[in-house]
């Protein structure tokens, strides 16, 4: 028969000094030898025994270790060691039917042990490393919606196991509204025979955001631990990430999240440096450090990596800290945009975002919500991010709407709802501004604030727009002239300071007006390669109008839009987005 063995660990060491202001504590080892495996059987797999293997798979790889928690109960059980699990012929169609009860393979998840081993995935170096051995203690927080049984278990497990139980406070369990009948009695009755579980229930649907926010309340522990509900949480997942709050309580921790598949429930390592970031219009996503970067930093596998964002569902972070940081924004619903939220108010407030290399947490990613949404999906998507975008984003708001969200712009503002306890929040703070968020924190970020800039050149008269006592003319082409310097917004308006170009009410004459960016009649429609100025609110006219310059240079109007003629075609000095 199989037997693995573990061996196992912790030993305590004498006194290491901590980084320099800091007060002086005992260090203690995580695991003080690399994890070995004493196998006294031949018949394992031989990738298994090669535990510095590493096994590529595509971009991804897999290194070989055993989960070093424990001895798993059954090691020939499908899907143990966190190995593919392969659905037998005849029960394929099952699976396919089961598989939108949670959008993953949920007929393999059940035949998988809801505590089996996975592979330990940390970088070697992070067994050598140390902690402190007066750790805070943590509430891990689950909300979950009609999450499928066998994960929400596994997630359970896994913090249950691989967590020491001196630092794990109690683990919330918040029920947002599920409408499946196991997560009622049942869930209670499992639940039960673990005294650090509560279950918190919500009387009704408030989405992962405020279902995390009623769970911070009941928080007894001195860190908040959030996850997601399927999940399994790596050996020595713990220990580092509240090292790092302990170390500076503005510090917020995120593990690495790793990748359970949603086809065969492997457990699948991700590649290393790799760092939460957004691009426009707030689209969360990974980056790699380039290895340039890596060298001239000296950066080590198992280093912390500062994050411009995190993806959202994995963090801890200090109570007291989260109820300075005002929690959440409890405006937003269902689901989205709170990771931008967070992440901005916790770097332009004074703390910091960190990856750490050294604690590793597998999640199922699924290609859909296995949950209904009580409004439209993607207008609360839109609407959450829109809170978000006018509460921190300050002038780079515009670059947000001008990428695909106009249309929150104007009639659908009252829509966001109110923002006056979270500005009043960021301005109690004396928070930073975006534009220090994007200097400081992430200046990769390629954010101009207009799409054009400079002259505003006519190609029929060879002429300049100018701006002379509020009203429009032309005159030669001059770069030293303010009059001349027009800039081509994000959210398409045409302007020179708080000046917008605007057709007007009666005839096709155009004059100035107050910018406002929430009325539509002052959006152009304006691409380099095309040269015209069309007026947007043409879209909707039987017959599209641009912008077009008298042939003596002198009147400037709105006319059936013409792509031939040159008194249309207006180029600006700089171009910064098409
Ligand atoms: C990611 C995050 C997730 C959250 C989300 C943006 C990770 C691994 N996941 O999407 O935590 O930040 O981006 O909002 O970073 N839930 C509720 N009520 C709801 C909806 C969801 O309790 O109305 C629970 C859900 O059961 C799950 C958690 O919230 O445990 C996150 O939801 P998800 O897994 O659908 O989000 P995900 O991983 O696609
Ligand atoms: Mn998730």
């Amino acid at each position: 028969e199989r037997s693995v063995q573990m061996v196992q660990m912790v030993d305590k060491r004498k006194s290491v000094n901590k980084t320099d202001s800091l007060p002086v504590k005992t260090l203690v080892q995580v695991t003080a030898k690399p994890p070995q495996l004493l196998l006294n059987a031949s018949n394992i797999r031989a990738e298994l025994l090669d535990s510095t293997g590493v096994r590529k798979q595509g971009g991804l790889h897999v290194v070989m270790n055993l989960d070093v928690t424990h001895k798993p109960r059954d090691s020939r059980a499908l899907g143990q060691f966190g190995w593919a699990a392969e659905v037998p012929l005849d029960d394929l169609e099952e699976s396919r039917r089961r598989w939108s009860e949670g959008y993953f393979n949920v007929f393999l998840s059940e035949q998988i042990p809801v505590d089996r081993a996975i592979p330990d995935t940390r970088p070697p170096a992070c067994l050598q490393k140390l902690v402190h051995d007066d750790l805070p203690t943590t509430s891990v927080i689950f909300c979950f919606v009609d999450e499928v049984w066998s994960t929400l278990l596994r997630s359970v497990h896994s913090v249950l196991n691989r967590s020491p139980p001196h630092l794990l406070k109690e683990i919330l369990l918040v029920d947002d509204c599920s409408t499946k009948d196991y997560l009622k009695d049942k869930l209670d009755a499992y639940m039960s025979q673990f005294p650090k579980v509560r279950i918190i229930r919500l009387k009704e649907r408030h989405g992962l955001i405020r279902a995390r926010l009623a769970g911070a309340a009941e928080a007894k522990g001195d860190v908040l631990t959030f996850l997601d509900s399927h999940i399994e949480c790596n050996v020595g997942w713990l220990e580092p990430l509240l090292d790092r709050v302990y170390l500076d309580r503005k510090k917020v921790a995120c593990p690495v999240i790793e990748v359970i598949s949603d086809k065969d429930m492997s457990y699948v390592m991700v590649d290393n440096f790799q760092r939460g970031i957004f691009k426009w219009p707030l689209v969360f996503g990974w980056s790699t450090l380039s290895d340039d970067f890596i060298r001239k930093n000296h950066i080590k596998v198992s280093d912390p990596i500062r994050c411009p964002v995190m993806a959202g569902g994995l963090f801890s972070i200090d109570r007291k800290y989260f109820y300075e940081l005002g929690g959440y924004d409890p405006g937003l619903d269902v689901w989205g945009g709170e990771n931008m939220e967070i992440s901005f108010k916790i770097w332009m407030c004074g703390g910091e975002i960190e990856i750490i290399p050294c604690s590793r947490v597998g999640h199922i990613f699924r290609g859909e919500n296995p949950y209904g949404f009580p409004k439209d999906r993607q207008k609360t998507v839109e609407r959450n991010l829109a809170r978000v975008a006018e509460v921190w984003l300050d002038e780079y708001k515009e670059i947000f709407y001008g990428h695909g969200y106009l249309h929150l712009l104007g009639k659908n503002l009252i829509d966001i709802g109110n923002l006056t306890a979270q500005v009043q929040l960021r301005e109690k703070l004396q928070c930073k501004s975006f534009k220090w968020y994007v200097e400081n924190v992430y200046p990769e970020l390629e954010a101009p604030l207009a799409k054009a800039e400079g002259l505003v050149f006519n190609i029929g008269t060879r002429k300049c727009l100018v701006q002379e006592k509020g009203s429009l003319s032309f005159g030669i082409c001059d770069l030293s002239k303010q009059s001349q310097h027009f800039s081509y917004s994000w959210v398409r308006t045409l302007h020179q300071n708080t000046s917008c170009v605007s057709p007007q009410v009666t005839g096709r004459g155009v004059a100035l007006e107050p910018c406002d960016n929430t009325k539509p009649h002052l959006r152009w429609l304006h691409k380099s390669n095309k040269f015209l100025l069309e007026h947007l609110i043409a879209e909707t006219h039987p017959q599209r109008m641009c912008l077009e310059a008298g042939p003596k240079g002198d009147t400037i109007s709105l006319k059936e839009c013409n792509a031939s003629s040159t008194y249309q075609k207006w180029h600006f000095t700089h171009y910064y987005a098409q």
